[in-house]
């Protein structure tokens, strides 16, 4: 009676454990990291079938070999005396070699994978985003734009049909950058930058979370991601870089403006970086306008700007006033060009002029 007792009891255990999994899959799948949206992962999961089916025949193997063992070897009855054995040499061997041979095709197909990701797809042109982990959230950085975002107040935003390259790193503490349906979990370390990178091809969203615990507020790092397809995707970056831009630009004019120009260094700015290959200091045109007199000029060429604010202005923003006579030529990208003390040096050289 008791054992069929014990039996019940389990078969109600094992059944309201299933009810449960039934009852919350909801994130436990998302998690789980055998749907794959990205072209590493299907790798990951291809490995991990790999191993899945070696693990299945072996299980298969072992218990059908001790099933076989129990029913073909028991005791028939009360008086009998197995045969007694002491090693087997050719039993032993096998399995040490069958085991070695398994543990080297799983190697041979691991080290594949390894490599694998290293590469990037040929022909393609990857987005690189600096990811660093700090106690308690994500920074998303786009060097190429400077766009930056924070996983508590941003979605992470890339491209759908093209390589994503993350340089992942920490500010802080230990943290681990994981996404499971995309690739697999990267540690952040701070110090050290590694690399990974994945390709989405379909718009959709993803979650993802710290998977290396990193006190009070680990369970919140989360990493809402957005893949978007590639033209709204480049509406939005361009957005965003634009703001950045602008933002950079009013910093900029605001440092020039706060500091002493010294002439001395604008004048060799005026060789070095070719303004002299358009403009002369003496009374002759070549591309655009003399220089001479503009230090007189410059305060009466632009309604409501004083001398410093439209040199600055015709530096950075060259074709906004075009002087007439004269076509905008003049290089656009100063501004990323020129620190805050280049631009007051060369507003001090031209108000001299
Ligand atoms: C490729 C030729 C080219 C180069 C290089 C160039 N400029 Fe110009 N620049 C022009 C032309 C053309 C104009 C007149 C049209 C306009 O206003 O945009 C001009 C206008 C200006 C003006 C307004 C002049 C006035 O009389 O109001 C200033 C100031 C100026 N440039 C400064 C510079 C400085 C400083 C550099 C170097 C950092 C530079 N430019 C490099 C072609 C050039
Ligand atoms: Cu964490």
């Amino acid at each position: 009676m008791k054992s069929r007792w014990t039996v019940q009891r389990w078969a109600l255990w094992v059944g309201v454990g299933a009810l449960l999994l039934l009852l919350f899959p909801g994130r436990a799948w998302a998690q789980g990291g055998t749907q794959s949206g990205s072209l590493n992962a299907t790798d990951i999961n291809g490995l991990f079938g790999i191993v899945l089916l070696l693990a299945i025949l072996v299980f298969f193997l072992v218990e059908g070999l001790l099933v076989f063992a129990i029913i073909r070897y028991r005791r028939r009855s009360n008086d009998e005396m197995p045969e007694q054995v002491h090693g087997n040499n050719r039993l032993e061997m096998g399995w040490t070699l069958g085991s070695a041979v398994l543990v080297l095709v799983l190697f041979f197909f691991t080290l594949g994978f390894y490599q694998q990701p290293r590469g990037l797809p040929a022909n393609s042109e990857p987005l690189s985003v600096q990811v660093t982990g700090h106690t308690w959230y994500w920074e998303f950085f786009y060097p190429d734009s400077g766009v930056r975002l924070v996983s508590t107040t941003d979605t992470f935003r890339v491209p759908a049909g093209r390589p994503v390259v993350l340089e992942i790193t920490s500010a802080d503490v230990q943290h681990s950058f994981w996404i499971p349906e995309l690739a697999g979990k990267v540690d952040a370390i701070p110090g050290r930058v590694q690399r990974m990178w994945f390709q989405v091809d379909e718009p959709r969203t993803y979650v993802g979370q710290c998977a290396e615990y990193c006190g009070r507020e680990h369970y919140n790092m989360l990493i809402d991601l957005e893949v978007l397809a590639e033209p709204e995707f480049a509406a939005w970056y361009g957005e965003e870089a634009a703001a950045v831009a602008a933002a950079a630009e009013v910093d900029l004019q605001a440092e020039a403006a706060a500091l002493t120009g010294d002439p001395a260094a604008g004048a060799v700015l005026y060789q070095d970086i070719g303004c002299v290959a358009c403009h002369a200091l003496a009374d002759v045109q070549v591309v655009g306008p003399s220089f001479l007199g503009l230090g007189a000029r410059a305060a009466e060429r632009r309604e409501g700007y004083t001398a410093d604010e439209y040199l600055r202005e015709s530096i950075l923003h060259p074709c906004d006033f075009v002087v007439s006579g004269f076509t905008c030529v003049m290089p656009q990208t100063y501004g990323d060009q020129l620190s805050p003390q280049d631009l007051a040096d060369l507003v001090a050289f031209l108000n001299q002029q």
